[in-house]
């Protein structure tokens, strides 16, 4: 019963965050969107940087609100996750195990991408709605 239960659950919530998504199946290693959890004011989320030079996910779908983006060094390789508009800042560089941080404030929709300055090519976005 309980495990109903729980792959009940687990198929709504896909459902849900497949709604935030509009194009693109989630698939991709490394390219699948996930979507923030908990209510505009107090969203959480958690990015996770590997060896393969990737941000998983790279695709972060938020409400306008506040998020707290946790980014996690999951490999062996130093990285970070740096916003390109500087009021949103970045974390450290993070080595392998570590995590850190962001609380962000996002006014208005709209496509706030982030990158490792580590690492050429390795980039995300937060995308607001
Ligand atoms: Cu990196």
């Amino acid at each position: 019963m309980k495990q109903l239960t729980r792959a009940a659950l687990l198929a709504t919530a896909l459902v849900l965050s497949a709604c935030g998504g509009g194009d693109g199946d989630a698939g991709g290693s490394g390219e699948a969107a996930v979507t923030a959890t908990g209510p505009a004011d107090a969203q959480v989320v958690e990015v996770v940087s590997n060896d393969q030079i990737e941000f998983e996910p790279a695709t972060v779908n938020a409400k306008v609100g506040t998020l707290t983006l946790t980014h996690r060094n999951g490999g062996s390789i130093p990285h970070n996750l740096v916003f390109d508009d500087k009021s949103l800042g970045g974390t450290e560089t993070l080595t392998e195990g570590k995590e850190e941080a962001l609380t962000l404030t996002f006014k208005e929709p709209g496509t706030y991408d982030f990158v490792c300055t580590i690492h050429s090519g390795q980039d995300g976005k937060v995308v607001v709605s």
